[in-house]
């Protein structure tokens, strides 16, 4: 019997020894420790032993039992902390690896024109202004002279929130809430999202105008035309030709839209032109008296000119986008070029 005590120890110690995982070592505790265990059925055995003999083999027996349960115990922290160093070797920082770079945001083309078109017009001293995208009719329409009649005015050209209100068609209500908040003289800009029911390679039903107003003492439309041509070579270059053909507009009289040479052939005559060696790129004008009146200025006193301009549009010509889709997509293939 002591022979087998000692047998079936240096059997467990080995095999604890080589337990390789908690839960081999859990097996071998259950093999020999558990209830039906091989130490536990020699202690059952000695119930069997002459009664001299019981009490040195019991000692024995529990002898083993608790050699064996200590080696459980020690093996079992040394696995335990293997595991540990090994989670934390996994978790290790390796500062010689390169960083991961965070993906960089680009702005929007719109977004970059409509500064450079900022900086330009803010050098010269106008301020920027904006205003509400949502606008009465009042602001959009009848304040600027545009009679009830007019064909902007109608559902299929302007979208309507309800009676007497819409969303702007131009930015130039910006402007006349300005001018009844203001004595002149006043110099703005006004950027800002308008909108028409309008959609195809050129038109969007949203859309990006820069307007400007200038409004003071003797303005003439030769400052006006001294503003545009200095924009106009500051924005594609000193080498742009510019020409002004007579327009109409109800809030500007006269009115004129200017065209610069092809930014593409030169004016030699291209696709991008029409074959024409024109581009148009803005309309103007010297603001209507009954624009002036209704922001309460001295008509006879003050003289003003104003301009509009599509950015979607100058964007397009700069980075020669062919559909105006393009822009509104959010596709960041396209986007990210920028
Ligand atoms: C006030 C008085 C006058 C703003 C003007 C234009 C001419 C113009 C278009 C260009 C292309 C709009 O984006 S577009 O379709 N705009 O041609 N806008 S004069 O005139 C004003 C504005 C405000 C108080």
């Amino acid at each position: 019997m002591k022979a087998r005590l000692e047998e079936l120890r240096n059997a467990a110690l080995e095999t604890i020894a080589a337990t390789e995982t908690l839960q081999a070592l859990e097996e071998a505790r259950v093999c020999f420790l558990g209830r039906k265990g091989r130490v536990t059925g020699i202690l059952r055995g000695l119930a069997n032993v002459p009664p001299g003999e019981r009490k040195a083999l019991g000692q024995a027996a529990n002898e083993t039992k608790q050699a064996i349960a200590e080696a459980i115990d020690t093996r079992k922290a040394t696995l335990e902390s293997a595991a540990e160093e090994r989670r934390a070797d996994g978790e290790a920082l390796d500062l010689s690896l390169p960083g991961r770079r965070p993906p960089r945001g680009h702005v929007h083309p719109v977004n970059s024109v409509t500064d450079e078109l900022l900086d330009i017009f803010q050098a010269l001293g106008f301020k920027v202004a904006t205003g509400p995208d949502v606008e009465t009719e009042y602001y959009n329409f009848d304040s600027l002279n545009t009679p009830k009649d007019h064909p902007a005015r109608d559902s299929h050209d302007t979208f309507f929130v309800e009676p007497g209100i819409v969303l702007r068609t131009q930015t130039s209500p910006v402007q006349m809430r300005v001018m009844e908040a203001t004595d002149p003289p006043v110099a703005v800009v006004v950027p800002g999202r308008t909108y028409r029911v309008d959609n195809d390679a050129s038109h969007s039903p949203m859309f990006h105008q820069l307007e400007g107003l200038l409004v003071d003492e003797k303005v003439t439309f030769a400052d006006l035309k001294g503003t545009l041509m200095h924009f106009v070579h500051a924005f594609f270059g000193q080498d742009a030709q510019v020409r002004f053909r007579p327009h109409f507009f109800p809030f500007t009289e006269p009115s004129a839209e200017m065209d610069i040479s092809c930014t593409v052939c030169g004016g030699q005559g291209c696709r991008v032109c029409k074959h024409s060696g024109w581009l148009e790129v803005l309309g103007c004008g010297m603001v209507h008296p009954n624009v002036l009146a209704a922001a309460h200025y001295d008509t006879e006193k003050y003289t003003g000119f104003a301009f509009g301009m599509g950015i979607d549009r100058l964007t397009m010509l700069k980075h020669a986008i062919p559909s105006i889709g393009l822009l509104f997509e959010n596709d960041l293939r396209f986007l990210e070029q920028f």
